[in-house]
């Protein structure tokens, strides 16, 4: 039995004093605040696949990003908020696939 913790806190990964050593906010564009979850979708063979998914999926709201691969049937999901997991199954269902789970 091990009485450690493991602590795993996501880590900043941006940093304000880069590069050129100033705290200048101007590095606007890179900033994408979101919560990124990967779902596994069952069904996914081509392109086509990866629109109607992806098409579902950015209805939903809070959803900013979709990104599907037929060939891993993964598809990567950024939102504001969690995603309440229901939603995601029945987008998904909607486009014709299966919603295997978070991958
Ligand atoms: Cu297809």
């Amino acid at each position: 039995m091990s009485a450690e913790t493991k602590t795993e806190l996501p880590q900043v990964t941006g940093s304000c004093c880069s590069s050129t050593g100033s705290c200048q906010d101007s590095a606007a564009e890179a900033r994408q605040d979101g919560v990124t979850t990967v779902y596994q979708v069952k069904g996914m063979t081509c392109g086509h696949c990866e629109g109607a998914v992806t098409s579902e999926i950015s209805e939903i709201a809070g959803v900013s990003s979709v990104k599907a691969v037929a060939a891993t049937g993964q598809v990567t999901v950024v939102s504001q908020a969690p995603l309440d997991d229901a939603a995601v199954r029945a987008a998904v269902d909607e486009a014709g696939y299966e919603l295997v789970g978070q991958a």
